[in-house]
């Protein structure tokens, strides 16, 4: 890594008025990367995540630590006139405002985004939903598995004979936070040509939908043929008119499936998932034992697998049966087999690899000492983030208001009247 290379984003300044994950997620990042992020946050209590889950009482919750670390804490009553002179300051003086709150909410405290170009047309707003301008839905209020269900997530995730099933993975919230940084980075970058910032809004609906797009490309192949033919449904379960949940099933020309190791019976996670590619069958046939399936007619094409294709999976278990998840993936790995171990949260959170790649940190946290976070899974040839403790809620007031020109008198008057 070269040391003399600033920080990506140094000098971007970025008021974080974000809360829960899908706002700070992404002002998050954008803090590793580099920038100047101030959370803006109520009074009494700040972020709600700062007491949602606690694991040590009178702690700030691991839900908050993960999501805001690197950042600064100003906490300040925005409803309030001198509130809100304060929030028109640093709108003057910041190049990124970002927000999530529910709709009209920045609206009804006199922060519209007419007034907010007004104060500083350079400025970049962000802005989450739960649906975009368009939608009928567009007043709710959204939570990440409210995404889920609305972006098509939940409809094809599960099992056909189950209820639609929610994804662990934070489609809803992080990956809509995701997606409004790379919207933040373009108008950054459009702005170096034309000067002048922009409002750039990501619904929760649309970052789902954006991630389900293989199911979109199901829905109009089953318009088109009637059939999905790498579904576990076919042939022999006819399809309805939408696309059904297809289980652990591959979502692309690549049949796999979810494959018992020993142990199972034990331990929960004693699986691999198992991929057969197309072009790998030769050798796949060769790991699992079965050099006789290589030219034999119901066995050579994946058309001829597809009707019986539990039963391979069944065939390739009994062959899985005498070993771990770690010692049939090592075999596997020697044949170019697509697989991986299914890994518990607990072997993710002592795997020395990931440590050593800065993906899972130890990071220190005042009052409650060290706790393992995520790191940047973004690795650059340059540059190395560094990732360290959140903000207490309100532990850069004093140094924000006096670096905005307020004196001791006058932030000694805004804390009389309740407003820091
Ligand atoms: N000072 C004074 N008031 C403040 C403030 C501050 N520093 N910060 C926030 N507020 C106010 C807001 O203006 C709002 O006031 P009004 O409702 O009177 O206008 C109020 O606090 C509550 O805002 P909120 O948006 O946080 O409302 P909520 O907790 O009821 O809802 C959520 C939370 C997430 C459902 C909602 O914000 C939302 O739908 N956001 C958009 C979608 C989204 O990002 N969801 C992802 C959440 S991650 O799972």
């Amino acid at each position: 890594m070269n040391t003399e290379v600033p920080q990506p984003l140094s000098g971007v300044k970025v008021i974080d008025f974000t809360g829960v994950q899908a706002g700070p997620a992404c002002t998050q990042m954008m803090a590793w990367f580099g920038a100047d992020v101030l959370k803006v946050e109520r009074l009494d209590g700040g972020d709600v995540t700062r007491h949602q889950l606690r694991d040590i009482p009178d702690h700030d919750a691991l839900y908050f630590t993960m999501l805001n670390s690197n950042k600064r804490s100003l906490a300040i009553n925005t409803k309030t006139p001198e509130g809100l002179a304060v929030m028109e300051k640093l709108i003057r003086e910041a190049d990124v405002l970002v927000e999530n709150f529910a709709p009209g909410a920045l609206d009804r405290m006199g922060l519209s985004w007419d007034h907010i170009h007004e104060l500083n047309p350079r400025l970049i707003f962000g802005s989450v939903k739960g649906f975009n301008e368009q939608s009928p839905w567009k007043d709710l209020k959204v939570y990440e598995n409210v995404a889920q269900a609305a972006g098509g997530a939940l409809s094809t995730t599960g099992f056909w004979d189950g209820p639609p099933t929610v994804s662990s993975a934070a489609l809803g919230d992080s990956n809509t936070g995701m997606h409004l940084l790379i919207g933040i980075l373009t108008a950054l970058l459009a702005r170096e040509k034309t000067g002048v910032g922009q409002k750039v809004s990501v619904s929760m609906q649309d970052a789902v939908l954006n991630l389900c797009r293989v199911k979109l490309r199901d829905q109009e192949r089953l318009e088109a043929v009637g059939y999905l033919e790498e579904y576990p449904q076919y042939p022999n379960t006819p399809f309805g008119d939408a696309v059904p949940r297809g289980g652990n099933a591959g979502g692309g020309g690549q049949p796999g499936w979810v494959l018992k190791c020993k142990g199972w019976q034990d331990d929960p996670n004693s699986y691999i998932y198992f991929t057969i590619q197309e072009q790998n069958w030769a050798k796949t046939c060769e790991a699992v034992g079965k050099p006789e399936w290589v030219d034999d007619p119901a066995y050579s094409t994946a058309e001829a697998r597809q009707p019986h294709i539990f039963d391979i999976f069944a065939d390739i278990e009994k062959w899985l049966a005498d070993k771990t998840k770690y010692e049939a993936v090592d075999i596997l790995r020697t044949y170019d087999v697509p697989c991986a171990p299914v890994l518990s949260m607990k072997e993710i959170a002592y795997d020395p690899a990931l440590r050593a790649s800065g993906t899972v940190v130890e990071v220190e946290q005042e009052g409650r000492g060290k706790y393992l976070t995520v790191g940047s899974p973004v690795k650059f040839s340059d540059f190395s983030p560094t990732i360290t403790g959140a903000p207490l809620l309100g532990e850069h007031t004093i140094d924000v208001l006096s670096d905005l020109g307020y004196t001791t008198d006058q932030i000694a008057e805004l804390k009389t009247a309740h407003v820091i």
